[in-house]
């Protein structure tokens, strides 16, 4: 394939922006060659600046569920736009899609928008600890909760790709606060919290640890942590970013039945355009500002244009039938990798939850980010590049997850299939 354009976009963007990207995971470091720079998408495929067309398994790291520009998404976000595009001031709109979140998720009463996942884990930690009197937060190694200072311990996601898992420019200070225990050990978070007996606001967790390739939680996990936090007068924080309206209209929330004091979401339910949100109990929302003292603000918190694209595309989710066909065709590209890999020497596990998954090149199963960092990265790189060159557009990271939408036809699936076969050929 010819990247030449790519390449120039590259080079004219490192000169005037960090890396050239505006997202460290966008850069491709550790899959061993430069980004293509893409110019428009539609259904399934990106097209990159020269006129390559690829399948599509990024979707912009989650939102894109319904397909790239669909067409009701689109009018949506021009209707929207012809009557302004950001006020600073409430919008009936902002109400629409805060009733469509408290209706898909029983748990959440109240929810406030924000324009970020980033944004809507600080603040619900930020509550949490303002809600409790506390100051410690419990995370998980491998799971990312976005960049904010506190969060920045052991993170995954790009932070475990570029193998920072705990960044520079976080004061020892604050990381002192964020305890941390391994995915899917209940002991482990047990023993943490008994050490630290009544000092803890929050446990913070992605549901299926979606930012370490994609880790379901083991039987006993979620409701276990449930327990421990109702036991301890902790505020168990679910971070649905990824995965809410993802493996089901009520995020992994519904499909396993447990349920957080505080819920943080994005992604899907901006349709692309940048939201984020959290919510969850009555009495803890209700001390947010401006009913409360916990302080939080944005200056694009409910943008129009964001809460439109989000009531379409949520609109579209809801109809009957739409995650039978994500778990059909992610069930079909399932069993046909799993064929392509039973006729390879490669190490490789597959791991899946809804229309979310994961190859690691490892034997497996992972289910720790210990386990995910024996996944053989340099296969990976081989593996993407040959894809890639091949039109499958896979995440560029083994540490982190790919996303089908319904727009993949059959025929994308098969050649997908056939592209896997040829490329673990050729690793
Ligand atoms: P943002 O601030 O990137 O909107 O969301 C942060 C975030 C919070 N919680 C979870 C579970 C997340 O997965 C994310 C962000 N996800 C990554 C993809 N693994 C975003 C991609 C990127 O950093 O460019």
């Amino acid at each position: 394939m010819d990247h030449q354009k790519s390449e120039a976009l590259f080079n004219s963007a490192k000169a005037v922006i960090p890396g050239g990207v505006n997202s460290p995971v966008r850069a491709f470091k550790s899959v061993g060659c430069n980004p293509i720079f893409i110019e428009r998408a539609t259904g399934s495929k990106i097209y990159d600046a020269d006129g390559n067309e690829y399948i599509d398994y990024v979707g912009s790291w989650g939102p894109m569920i319904l397909g790239h520009c669909h067409p009701k998404v689109v009018e949506a976000i021009q209707q929207t736009a012809i009557s302004g595009a950001s006020f600073g001031a409430p919008t009936a709109r902002e109400t629409e899609l805060a009733e469509m979140v408290c209706a898909a998720y029983p748990n959440i009463e109240k929810v406030r928008m924000v324009s970020s996942g980033t944004e809507a884990t600080m603040s619900a930690i930020r509550l949490a600890r303002g809600y409790t009197g506390r100051d410690k937060i419990l995370k998980f190694d491998g799971c990312y909760h976005g960049h904010a200072d506190s969060l920045l311990v052991k993170a995954g996601s790009g932070a475990a790709t570029f193998g920072v898992p705990t960044s520079p420019g976080v004061p020892a200070d604050f990381a002192k606060y964020t305890l941390t225990a391994t995915y899917n050990d209940l002991t482990d978070v047990k023993e943490m919290v008994a050490a630290n007996k009544d000092e803890i606001a929050c446990i913070i967790l992605e549901p299926i640890a979606g930012n370490m390739g994609c880790v379901p939680p083991a039987p006993g996990f979620l409701d276990g942590l449930r327990e421990l936090c109702t036991a301890e007068g902790i505020i168990m924080i679910v971070d649905e970013v990824m995965t809410g309206f993802r493996v089901a209209y009520g995020g992994a929330q519904e499909r396993f039945n447990v349920r957080g004091d505080l819920v943080c979401l994005g992604k899907i339910i901006g349709g692309g355009l940048p939201v984020g949100a959290f919510g969850g109990k009555r009495e803890i929302m209700e001390c947010l500002s401006p009913e409360g003292g916990v302080y939080q603000a944005g200056t694009l918190s409910g943008n129009p244009l964001a809460m439109s694209a989000g009531i379409a595309t949520l609109k579209l989710l809801k109809e009957e039938g739409f995650y039978q066909q994500i778990e059909e065709k992610s069930t079909y590209l399932e069993q046909g990798l799993q064929q392509v890999a039973a006729g390879s020497a490669i190490a490789t596990c597959w791991q899946r939850v809804g229309g979310m998954f994961c190859t690691y090149f490892q034997q497996g199963p992972v289910t720790s980010f210990a386990d995910a960092l024996k996944s053989d990265t340099e296969t990976f790189g081989r593996f993407f590049r040959s894809m890639l060159d091949q039109g499958i557009n896979l995440a560029p990271s083994q540490f982190e997850a790919g996303f089908m939408s319904v727009a993949h036809s059959r025929e994308d699936l098969d050649k997908t299939i056939d592209a896997a076969a040829k490329a673990l050929a050729s690793v």
